[in-house]
This record gives structure tokens, sequence and C-alpha cells, in this order.
């Protein structure tokens, strides 16, 4: 067999599903589940998006006209340089209620969801939606912009065509705004009813591409103006459009209902009930009830001891609202990037992965509106508490994502709509490529004993054959890790494809970690080990070994689990790779100098002479322990992998509350002041990420560990009960601070100016976790 076969097959297999029972399949998921879950706020890139978990969905969504410095500008896709002062979830379920608030230069608008299978809907029910503008511009005349224009649309992603409703140009009662059909949900007709006046024009497209919409109501919009000099759509639709756009023009302060209804051709109740039902005074009681509902569950769950106050309390409403309003629906291919050299015959360096679904939360609405593997396990500690069928349908899509050789891709890129937000260089995903298995922190608490009582036997009974199915694609996903992200000796693991030939960057990043350019070796090698690898590893074996004794199983494979599980708890094991026993410190190990800096080069290049920013190697690297405290040297400690009584826990207790290392009064630094990368540019255009700043993500593991240690007998308890209860109100002050001051919550948070947030704002993914941390709920990850 020649080289090119060899690889052909390794590329096919990296694109082909694992030969496992699918999660989605398993009955659990069918039914009132699926049905249950078929409409939904799954859009989250944009300010307000509907559709179903379906691949090509009926989609709905808002728009309008937002006036900054006197210009006007199309909202729609959630965008930081739409300037917002705020938006966001302040109620979500994930199921069939929400209530967001949005701020738009002197424009309020808040938007109501809430669904509802009622007599006589179709498949998966009704929904409506309030809106509710109010403006600092009312007082205004009408030339300055009194009238404010809202858009919301509805559009068949299948092609198919809708019929727009009569005209009604300004009227009180329901306006019948489209109707159509679709296969799942039969007939389905959409309403809009006001008490205010206001004026609605139309226009209707056929287009296949729904993630430009913006772009095809600002032309139509433009071309009208031109030959009219009105803001508004033309009132004309194309032939067979199967997007119909309305524009709902108001004198703020405004309400509008809209509701659509499935399965319309029923006759008992009439359309006008249930419409009547889903609008106007009717849909005030419900959406009021609603809220009461998600507030009890709310105060149920995460504030059982009152432990907030209640200016915090509805911060944390508002972070899992977020989390939960953030989840979105996709469908399509990833892009597995082929070996180097390799290109197909029409010039793709890529192939496609199935076509496949992702039900998922999102790191960030307006930054990275799509899947990314590791945040996801962070996502689901705070989901599974609130929702159990929900986090099983999610962890269950992912996991049917795993392909023959159990790897998954680590962001996924799913559809056209979330194409478009991609940077060309994002794109690609590599089959070598890992990402810490966070998901195993999540399904380890379904499967500990701990937590059963919380669950209704319903419930225990459904986590219990999730468990039973997940158990071989979660061998493999270990599997994978165990035989592609080995290190030299047994029992060390580094994250493989680090770039050793790189001169641009002052330390060659580690993407795969999740902690991108956190300072690994100087000089990736073979010999690498790096400690949090190994301390992933050993949560996966632990977590194995809890489904293992959770289902009664004790096969040769079993006994494999706990074997690995006890090596790789093993005390001595660890420190021999990775301890510093002068410091007390634990780090990765490899080809090291601390003696690299960037510098400026004159680079020949063919006739023109360029300066470029290179790294310069001052001393020849040596196999080392690599010195830099920070986030991964905590590893073994948030894994609680250090005994109760051992010297090495007072060290770390150390690092942690010295004030010169990782402690600041708005959380843990991600790197040492000390460190020599510390705050450290990577390249010309790369700035410091986890050099530095505050990650939530990382402090709620910590925190876990400290909440541990604080109930571990031993002589380090009272010193971890006092940094516990530090840390947890530092990071709540700071988080909800930033909250209060900007509307957002952030990527990170600055260690120095502060606690200021940075980074992505309105990223609602893992800082989130405050609800964890507010409501002191951690995961069983100790043993
Ligand atoms: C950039 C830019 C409009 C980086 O939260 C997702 C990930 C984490 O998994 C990872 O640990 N973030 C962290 O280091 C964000 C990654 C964004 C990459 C794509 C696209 C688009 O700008």
């Amino acid at each position: 067999e020649g080289e090119g076969a060899a690889t052909l097959r390794t590329v096919m297999r990296s694109v082909t599903p694992l030969p496992a029972p699918r999660m989605m399949d398993l009955p659990q998921f069918q039914g009132d589940h699926k049905e249950s879950l078929y409409w939904g706020t799954y859009r989250p890139n944009v300010y307000l998006g509907i559709r179903s978990r379906t691949p090509l969905s009926l989609i709905a969504g808002l728009m309008w006209i937002g006036l900054k410095n006197g210009q006007y500008f199309l909202r729609h896709v959630c965008q930081d340089s739409d300037e917002l002062s705020t938006f966001g979830w302040t109620a979500h379920n994930g199921r069939d209620y929400g209530h967001q608030a949005l701020v738009d230069h002197g424009l309020f608008l808040t938007t109501g969801f809430i669904k509802d299978k009622g007599e006589g809907s179709g498949y998966g029910g009704d929904w409506a939606v309030r809106l509710d503008a109010n403006s600092e511009r009312s007082s205004l005349s009408d030339a300055q912009g009194s009238t404010t224009h809202l858009f919301f649309y509805i559009a068949d992603e299948s092609g198919k065509s809708i019929t727009m409703g009569s005209h009604a140009p300004s009227s009180r009662g329901p306006v019948l705004l489209a109707s159509g059909s679709h296969d799942e949900i039969g007939d389905w007709e959409l309403y809009l009813r006001s008490e205010d006046n206001l004026e609605i024009h139309r226009a209707g497209f056929k287009s296949m591409s729904m993630h430009n919409l913006s772009d095809l109501v600002q032309q139509a919009v433009a071309t009208n103006a031109m030959q009219t000099g009105n803001l508004n759509l033309p009132d004309t639709t194309e032939d067979s459009s199967n997007i119909m756009i309305y524009q709902v023009s108001i004198k703020t302060p405004a309400q509008i209902d809209i509701v659509f209804l499935s399965g319309s051709a029923s006759k008992n109740p009439t359309v006008e009930e249930r419409i009547s039902k889903l609008t106007g005074p009717m849909l005030s009681a419900r959406l009021e009830s609603k809220q009461k509902e998600f507030e009890e569950r709310y105060d149920q769950i995460f504030n059982v001891n009152n432990k907030i106050d209640s200016k915090e309390l509805s911060v944390g409403r508002a972070a899992l609202s977020n989390l939960l309003g953030g989840v979105g629906y996709f469908y399509g291919q990833s892009k597995i990037a082929l070996p180097k050299g390799f290109t197909q015959k029409n010039g793709d360096k890529y192939i496609p992965y199935w076509p496949a679904a992702l039900y998922t939360a999102v790191p960030s609405r307006s930054f990275f509106p799509r899947g990314f593997l590791w945040d996801e396990g962070f996502h689901q500690l705070v989901i599974w508490r609130w929702d159990v069928h929900i986090s099983m349908d999610i962890i269950g899509h992912w996991l049917d994502l795993l392909n023959s050789d159990g790897w998954i891709p680590r962001e996924q890129i799913l559809g056209a709509e979330a194409l478009s937000k991609v940077p060309e260089e994002f794109v690609l995903q590599y089959p070598s490529n890992g990402n810490p298995p966070t998901l195993f922190l999540a399904i380890r608490d379904l499967a500990s004993g701990i937590h059963a009582k919380q669950f209704s036997d319903d419930e225990a009974e459904k986590i219990s054959a999730f468990l039973e199915r997940a158990y071989m694609r979660l061998n493999s996903w270990f599997q994978w890790f165990n035989s592609t992200q080995s290190g030299k000796y047994k029992g060390t693991f580094y994250w493989h494809g680090r770039d050793n030939m790189t001169t641009r960057e002052l330390n060659p990043k580690t993407l795969t970690s999740g902690l991108d350019d956190y300072p690994r070796a100087s000089h990736p090698s073979d010999d690498e080990r790096h400690v949090d690898l190994r301390c992933w590893m050993l949560l996966a074996t632990n977590c194995i070994c809890s489904i293992a004794e959770f289902l009664k199983m004790d096969s040769a494979l079993e006994k494999d689990y706990y074997k690995m599980s006890n090596q790789l708890s093993d005390f001595g094991a660890l420190n021999k790779w990775h301890l510093d026993d002068k410091i007390g410190a634990y780090f990765d190990y490899g080809n090291h100098t601390e003696k690299v800096r960037l510098r400026w080069y004159d680079v020949q290049d063919k006739d023109t002479l360029r300066r470029e920013l290179l790294r310069e190697t001052l001393q020849p690297p040596q196999l080392q322990l690599v010195p830099h405290i920070g986030y991964v040297s905590l590893f073994p400690f948030m894994m609680g992998a250090i005994p109760p009584e051992s010297w090495v826990l007072e060290k770390q207790l150390d690092l942690i509350s010295n004030t010169s290392i990782l402690w600041t009064d708005y959380g843990l630094r991600s790197l040492s002041r000390t460190s020599s990368i510390y705050m450290k540019r990577n390249m010309e255009h790369d700035p410091p990420y986890w050099r530095g700043a505050i990650w939530i993500n990382m402090n709620y593991m910590i925190l876990s560990a400290l909440h541990h240690y604080s109930h571990e007998d031993g002589p380090y308890k009272g010193r971890a009960g006092e940094l516990y209860d530090k840390l947890r109100s530092n990071l709540i002050r700071n988080i909800v601070k930033n909250y209060h001051e900007t509307g957002f919550f952030w990527e990170n948070f600055d260690q120095k100016n502060k606690g200021k947030g940075k980074g992505a704002r309105s990223f609602t993914g893992w800082t989130s976790l405050l609800v964890l941390i507010m409501a002191e709920s951690y995961p069983t990850l100790h043993r």
C-alpha cells in the first residue's frame, strides 16, 4: 500500500462518525421531549431570533432602525459595533419563556417570548413575541425621528413560499401578516396585534441564503428611499417569496404582539380565540405568571438560603438567563483540514465533516455565536442544575460529533450564518487537535450518587439510560486522548501540535489546551509533559469509573479504568513528573529557556527591506520544569489531587493568597506577576490573553477546590475556608459591579485596572458560572 492510500484512509476516518448508537436516537430525546423543545430563541447571533430544532426551519427575527449621532443603522445581528448600552435576557427558562432588554441610544426595547402548546395547535405549539418600545426620542418632532421602525420577518429555509396577508396599513384588530405550510407543523399563520397607531410596510423575497437578511432589508429600504423619500419597505413581493419582512412604524411608547399559530386549520378553538389567548391582556397575564415561575424556580435551585442580596440576585438571574438565551441550534458541516500539502482537485484544503446538528450554548452572542467544546462543559455545570433534560440533550449532541477515531472538532462552525462570523484562518479544524474534555465535569455530576436525591425518578431513569449509551462514546473519546496525546513516559501527557518552527511567537501557543497563549516550554518538543492535560485525564478516568459504578459494570474495560484512575491519582507519580519541590509548585516540563525576547529584525525580501518582530533566543533551551506559576500550576489543586495533609497543599494556598503572585481583589490572575511572560505580547498583533487576566472558569475551579479543602480534615482546613470566603466575595463583587456599570458580562477581567471587564463583552458563556459561585454549588470531581 502506498503512502497516498494510507493518508486517504486516515482522512476518510476523520470524517466518519463513530460506529456506535447515536445519543440523539435515545427514546428520551423523541416524542414530547423533542416537541417541547421544537421552537426556541435558537438563533443567539441575532438580537431576537426564533427557529425550530430542525435543519430546514421556519425562522423569524427582529430588526430595527437605530439612530446614533444623527445617522441611521439597521440592527439585526448582535454586533459590538452597534454600541448598545446593554442587551440580554433578564429572564429565560430555556424552554418556553424569555424576557430581554435592549438599549440602543435612547431607544428602549424589550422582547418577550412565550410558547404555548395549546389546544388546536400543531406540532411544537404556538408562540408569541411581545415588543415594547420606549424612547427618549418621544418628545422629538417627527422630522427628528420620533418614528421608530421595527422589522419582523419570517422565512422558510426550505424555500417553500409564504403567502402575504391582506394589506392593512393601520389597524387595531389582529392583522394576518403571513401564512404558509411546513412539513413538520402543517399550516401556520402569523398575526400582529397592537392597540397603538402603526403603519405597516412589507416586502417579500425569494432567496435561499438566510445569513444576509440584513443586506436585503437595507437595500430594499435604501432603494425605496431614493425613489420616494421615505424610509419604508416598498410593499412589493417577488414571485413565490419564502422571506417576508414587515416594517412596523410606530410612535413610542408602543406595544406590539406577534403571534405564530401552527396547525392553524383547526376550527376548535377558533383562530380568534387562540390569538386572543396569546396577545393583549391575556398575554400580559401569561408573561407575568411565567416571570414569577422563573423567579421561584431560580430561588429554589440557586438561592436556597437567600444567600445573596437582591441587587446581586437579579444579576445572577441575568447570568443564567443569558446562558440559556444563548443556546442555539446549528446545522451544517465542519471543515476538516487535509494533511499538510494535500489539496482537493477543486483547490479545497479541507474535507467536510458529515452534516450534523448541534444544540449548544454559545460563549458570546456578538463575538463567538457558535459551539466551543471545552466551553460547553462549564456551561453544562450550570444548565444541568436548571434543567437536566436540556443538559443531556446538549451533551448528547456533542457526543454524536465523535468521529471514528474518538475525536470531536473543537470549534463548531455549522451553517452559513455561523460561517459568516468567522475569520478565515479560524475555520479549518485539525483532527490532531484536542481540547479539554470538560464535558466529563458535568457528566461526573450526573453519575455521582451525591446529586442523586436531587433528581426525580423519571429524571434518574433517563440519566441512567443516557450514561449507559454515553459510556462507549466516552471510552472512545478518552482513548483518543490516551493514544494521541501521550508523552514519552507512561502516565505523562502533552498537548500535541504546538508549532516548533515558528520564529514569530514569544512562546508558541497551545490553542488546544483552551489556554491559548499561557506560557509552556519555550521550544516545543516530544519531551514535553503538560500538567493540566494530566489532570484532565485524571478527571476523565474518574468520571468513567463513576459511571461504571453507577451502572454496576465490572468487565476488563472497567478494571483498566480503575487501574488508570489509581495510577493517575498517585500523588508520588504526579510529584515525580511535575512538582518543583523547592517552591512546592506544579509545572509543565519541556525544552525550555527563560532567555527569549521579541526583537525587531531587518528582513530583506527581494528588493524591499522590512522590519519584523521575531523571537530571539539568548540561551539554548534545556530540559527542565517550566517555571511559570499560574492556572496550569494549580490544576492538581483544582482536581483535588493533593492529599489534605500534604505540605504541598500549604504551598498551593501560599501561591494563591500571595498578591505578588496570583491574588487580586477581583479574582485570581491567570499568570503570576513574577512570570517572565506576564502580560507580554506574543507577537506584534497578539496582545496577552491568558497572561495575567482573570478568567471565571478557572477561578470557579479553584474556588471549588478551596471549598473542598475547607471541608477536609487537615492542618490547612481553616486557611482554605478563609481564602474561599474572600475569593468568592471578590469574584461576585467584581462581576456584579461590572454588570451594573457596563450592562454586560465580560470574557475576562483586568487584574490591575480595578478588575475592569475585558475582551468580548456580552460574554455569557462561562462567566455565567457566577450563578454557581453565588449558590455555592460545586462539581463532584473529588472522589
Ligand atoms: C475568533 C473572532 C468577531 C478563546 O470562548 C471561546 C474560546 C475559548 O474556548 C478559549 O479557551 N475563546 C479562549 O482562549 C474565544 C475564541 C474565539 C476564536 C475565534 C474569531 C471573531 O471576531
